[in-house]
């Protein structure tokens, strides 16, 4: 009972946020196209700014494709 409230919940959330979780794919986001995302690209999109510091695994300020992977 309680998981599928929270289910709801997060639903809610997402669509109040707008669309771009949807679709953010990494060549898109990757605006100047040199394999990895800046934190200036990422400040486009707030929900992949978020967990940024999380995703960058090797802590050099960018996230490669593979790191970038792992976003949800
Ligand atoms: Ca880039
Ligand atoms: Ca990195």
């Amino acid at each position: 009972m309680k998981n599928s409230t929270k289910a709801v919940a997060i639903v809610g959330l997402v669509s109040a946020s707008s669309a771009f979780a949807l679709d953010m794919d990494f060549n898109s986001v990757d605006v100047d196209s040199n394999g990895a995302i800046s934190m200036e690209e990422a400040s486009k999109y707030p929900e992949l700014m978020q967990q940024f510091k999380d995703l960058d695994a090797n802590k050099d300020g960018e996230l490669s494709e593979k790191e970038f992977a792992k976003a949800e």
